[in-house]
């Protein structure tokens, strides 16, 4: 995945025809394609490869399963071209790790939830969480950008490992919130997809994440 807008689109779209039109208003600006339920199961899974082909994609369907199924759900993505996927760590760490070895360390563990209520469950085990995906070697974690502060708490157990941070836009959080307070990358959705202009609301994004890292 390249590091240079820091933005991934969260492309949470219910058809093919609108997915494509908002990769190719939005492509240039964007180092990663996230994708989640509501397009795989719309469009159907080829999806991913054709995706693929434009940009890195994540496969976020919050894997949640014991490790022989966690393992068979990786290698469905992966196979497919998937450049990485997002999975839960409440399942405990053999059903992570059958994650991480599936995808050969591709993997993002979701730690505290960006919606309010993430603080119900997510955000008590939420250090817990970061812990086990450095123990299980994983590439990265989820945090939240609706709760800069939790990133920069979550920093400090996950050492150089990745923050992939979606809560911009739509749900109140800030992109450069998120860079200063030491994300990687921001994940967004809907301020670009529901934008009557995708390309330049991502455009504008990756230029508040450019302000925040200079
Ligand atoms: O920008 P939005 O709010 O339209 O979309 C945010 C995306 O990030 C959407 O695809 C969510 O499923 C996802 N997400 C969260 O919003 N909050 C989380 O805590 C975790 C995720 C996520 O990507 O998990 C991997």
């Amino acid at each position: 995945m390249e590091k240079r807008t820091r933005l991934i689109l969260a492309l949470d779209v219910t058809s093919r025809a609108e997915a494509r039109r908002i990769v190719d208003a939005s492509k240039d600006y964007l180092d990663a394609i996230k994708i989640n339920w509501p397009l795989i199961l719309a469009a159907g899974p080829d999806i991913i490869s054709e995706l693929s082909k434009i940009k890195d994609v994540v496969c976020d369907m919050k894997i949640a399963d014991i490790p022989n199924t966690n393992r068979l759900i990786c290698e469905q993505a992966t196979s497919r071209g998937a450049s990485a996927v997002i999975c839960h760590g409440f399942v405990g760490e053999d059903s992570v790790k059958a994650c991480v070895e599936a995808t050969k360390g591709q993997v993002f563990v979701v730690t505290e939830m960006s919606h309010p209520g993430g603080k119900q469950f997510t955000a008590p085990v939420a250090d817990k969480l970061a812990a086990l995906a450095r123990s299980s070697g994983a590439r990265g974690i989820v945090a939240p950008a609706t709760r800069p502060e939790r990133i920069a708490d979550l920093r400090k157990i996950i050492g150089k490992m990745e923050i992939i941070s979606p809560g911009v836009g739509a749900q109140g959080g800030k992109a450069s919130d998120a860079i200063r307070a030491g994300a990687d990358y921001i994940i967004v959705g809907r301020a670009i997809y529901q934008s009557s202009d995708p390309g330049a609301s991502a455009k504008a994004l990756a230029d508040e994440v450019r302000t925040a890292v200079d």
